[in-house]
């Protein structure tokens, strides 16, 4: 499945030394910002898989066709498809969808070798889900990452219960809920990022791999060697202004409330007018869904001291009940579908959503063993 018309372009790039090769992963659906359908992420999946134990490849690096995003979410039209068939049962397709997401990020997660991500552009939702686990998180001058899934009627997924929760204060609870978006600068404040690149230089990070001696291929010594290429390219001085570190102490107090509903009002009566971040974060939380509002609260609370594997199992559960309850098919419907922007959420107000909706969320649809991510370690 390689070639120009492929949704992921699978490349083996050889290097000028000892028969070492790179795997190349490009998304190639420019058009739709690269958002992930079931088609790139299982193609990934497998291409990962057979690499990992070839030891002639020394790295891997995933990138995106086009300059807009290196991948916008996930492929949402085609889960609103199969929503609106299976009118309030979990569609199958959700279930196949986040079973391959899930396990294609889990992978990249506890991968055998470095995986380098050039996250340039958009990378949003299901696009943070392939770079954060990544080991060499590239960031550029015109990166744009956010979780926003309060937006849809969703709830920040692909491992946002693990990562959301071990960012510095509540900046993962404040960015869940309002969306924010991070530059360069503030992916590298908070850890979601290793390291700033100008978005001009990714050929050259090619000829860089292609071109260095690659010599022992234990992991340490792989992911050494990637360090060293990486630095080479950077410029740090050229980082944007970040918005995050300097509003830190706002944030933690807004977040610091023990119930969701003291958070949400916090954040949306504070006056924010003379910051276009703070208030664009605020408004896109005054416009988002209440149960989201719980979804990213508790899975913040609950995953704070989960594993990865159990996260990625709690998100599975979620996401299809995601699916089953039709805020999410709502969200995609008035963004994507219809385009009137204005989603009928099914609760006015965060304070409206009984505990038992949101209790809901974490009942799984399975038992321990049927699970589809049981495998997970
Ligand atoms: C919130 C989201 C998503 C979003 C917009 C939001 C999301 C997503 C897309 C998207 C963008 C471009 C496409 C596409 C989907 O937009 O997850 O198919 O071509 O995938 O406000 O969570």
């Amino acid at each position: 499945m390689t070639g120009a018309e492929s949704v992921v372009v699978v490349d083996d790039v050889s290097t000028n030394n000892n028969g070492f090769n790179i795997g190349r992963l490009t998304l190639n659906k420019p058009k739709a910002l690269n958002a992930l359908d079931l088609e790139m992420a299982d193609i990934m999946l497998k291409a990962l898989q057979k690499w990992q134990t070839r030891s002639d490849i020394v790295a891997i690096v995933i990138d995106s066709a086009g300059e807009k995003a290196f991948c916008a979410g996930g492929d949402i039209v085609s889960m609103y498809e199969s929503m609106v068939e299976a009118q309030g049962q979990i569609p199958a397709f959700l279930e196949t969808f986040f079973e391959t997401e899930y396990t294609l990020d889990y992978t990249i997660h506890n991968y055998n070798k470095p995986i380098i991500v050039w996250g340039s552009g958009i990378v949003m939702g299901g696009g943070m889900g392939l770079l954060c686990g990544a080991s060499h998180r590239v960031v550029t001058e015109t990166s744009r990452l956010a979780m926003p899934e309060i937006t849809i009627g969703l709830y920040p997924d692909v491992g946002g219960s693990y990562f959301l929760p071990r960012l510095p204060g509540k900046s993962g609870l404040f960015l869940g809920l309002t969306g924010g978006q991070m530059n360069a600068a503030d992916a590298c404040f908070v850890g979601l990022a290793d390291i700033m690149v100008a978005s001009s230089e990714k050929t050259n990070l090619i000829e860089q791999l292609v071109n260095y001696t690659w010599g022992p291929t234990d992991q340490n010594s792989l992911q050494e060697a990637v360090n060293t290429i990486l630095n080479d390219l950077a410029k740090p001085e050229s980082e944007p202004q970040g918005n995050i570190e300097p509003n830190m102490a706002l944030i933690n107090r807004l977040c610091e409330a023990d119930y969701v509903s003291d958070v949400v009002n916090a954040i949306l009566s504070s006056d924010m007018q003379n910051d276009k971040w703070l208030s664009k974060a605020q408004s896109t939380l005054a416009k988002g869904s209440p149960i989201t509002m719980h979804l990213v609260f508790e899975q913040c609370k609950r995953g704070a001291d989960m594993s990865l594997a159990a996260c990625f199992r709690m998100e599975a559960d979620m996401s299809c009940r995601c699916g089953e309850s039709g805020e999410f098919q709502e969200g995609v419907r008035a963004l994507l579908i219809d385009k009137d922007m204005a989603p009928k959420w099914k609760y006015k107000n965060v304070e409206d959503v009984p505990k038992s909706e949101i209790e809901h969320h974490f009942t799984s649809p399975w038992s321990k063993e049927s699970h589809p991510l049981s495998s997970l370690q």
